[in-house]
């Protein structure tokens, strides 16, 4: 039994973190939403961290998130992109948002996406400075410049606030029973 709490507890508490926490949590004020930074890594690797903060990695609603992203995690063409949520690795050509909000607002570079080289399936900005968006390969090498991913947490549902909560106390219930 002991044995099998202490399992539990490992995989409870286990940093299995591909992509560290930089910066955050920062709240948008404009949604109540907090939002992270990652440290550079592939689209993927950013993906499941922003999974382990309970988020996604961030969906662009309108062109006023698109600037506050860019301009409060410092964004910078040829220098520093940042991932956005979109992608089309389910359906070639077919964009998603990892939080599955039906696409709205785009803010594609002129020519994107054009999945170049075939295998451009993940979304960065900005690619100039009017925080245009491009897809590229996943893997987040865009010459000498990094990748950073941007996590977008919304604010619970009531029903997922009351599981949240109760989780927590049975998360405390095995901690008592292991100490
Ligand atoms: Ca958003
Ligand atoms: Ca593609
Ligand atoms: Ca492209």
């Amino acid at each position: 039994m002991r044995l099998i709490a202490a399992a539990i507890a490992c995989v409870l508490f286990a940093d299995i973190s591909a992509a560290a926490v930089l910066d955050g949590p920062i709240i948008n004020p404009a949604n109540g939403h907090s939002y992270y930074l990652l440290e550079p890594a592939s689209w993927t690797e950013s993906q499941a961290e922003a999974e382990l903060l309970g988020g996604n990695l961030v969906t662009i609603d309108d062109q006023e998130e698109n600037d506050w992203v860019l301009i409060t995690f410092g964004g910078v063409p040829g220098q520093k992109y940042l991932w956005l949520g979109l992608n089309d690795f389910a359906q070639e050509g077919t964009f998603e948002w990892a939080d599955s909000t039906p696409i709205g607002y785009t803010n594609w570079f002129p020519g994107e996406p054009n999945n170049q080289g075939g295998d451009e399936n993940a979304v960065l900005f900005p690619w100039n400075a009017g925080g245009t968006w491009n897809d590229v390969n996943r893997s987040g090498g865009i010459g000498s410049a990094t990748v950073c991913g941007v996590v977008e947490v919304g604010i619970p549902e009531p029903a997922t606030a009351l599981l949240l909560a109760a989780s927590v106390v049975s998360l405390a219930g095995v901690r008592r029973r292991w100490a």
